[in-house]
């Protein structure tokens, strides 16, 4: 039995990041370029259900993180602070494997594995990040209050304190 039927169906809005979308975030910024001189691939979609955006609501949402690397950096989402400070998020792992970076804001850093059936818990004033570290599509569900309001701009100028690199092993 699938735990979960149809994790993308219905969806209120569907996103698609990009690595155009992602250029500032990546280490690798000639291979960024590289890449984006012949194609923007789609780095991750990510499927959010129709809820309210209201407190007392919960925002669930499906994403599909692509496999591959830019350089030598694997696959990763964004990754965001919520703006309400004591918003909490749990990420469960349906398909594939990877890893979850977990940043508070005094830069301390924790790393948690995502797969299948897996739960990372993102504590209040924690950021959180995906990172795919397998070959194939890594999906996941993110439960959060539906009034978070997601903070990219710190991570933006500060970033996470790890970057997870394929050495070949
Ligand atoms: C998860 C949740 C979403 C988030 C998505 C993509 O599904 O945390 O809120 O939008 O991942 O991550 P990001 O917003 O960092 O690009
Ligand atoms: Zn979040």
């Amino acid at each position: 039995m699938t735990m979960v039927p149809n994790i993308k169906e219905p969806y209120g809005k569907k996103t698609c990041r990009r690595l155009s979308d992602l250029k500032e975030y990546f280490a690798d910024r000639k291979a960024v370029e590289d890449i984006l001189s012949r194609d923007d691939p789609v780095i991750y979609e990510v499927y959010e259900h129709p809820v309210p955006p209201e407190g007392e609501h919960l925002i669930f949402a499906t994403t599909v993180l692509l496999p591959g690397k830019v350089g030598d950096e694997f696959h990763f989402t964004k990754g965001h602070f919520h703006f309400e400070p004591d918003a909490a998020e749990v990420i469960i792992g349906v398909e594939g494997a990877g890893i979850v970076l977990l940043q508070n804001r005094a830069g301390e850093l924790r790393q948690e594995q995502l797969e299948a059936s897996a739960a990372v818990y993102s504590p209040p004033g924690w950021a959180h990040r995906v990172v795919n570290t397998s070959n194939r599509n890594l999906v996941f569900l993110s439960v959060c209050r539906a009034d978070v309001g997601h903070d990219y701009e710190t991570i933006i100028a500060k970033g996470f304190a790890r970057r997870v690199v394929d050495k070949g092993d």
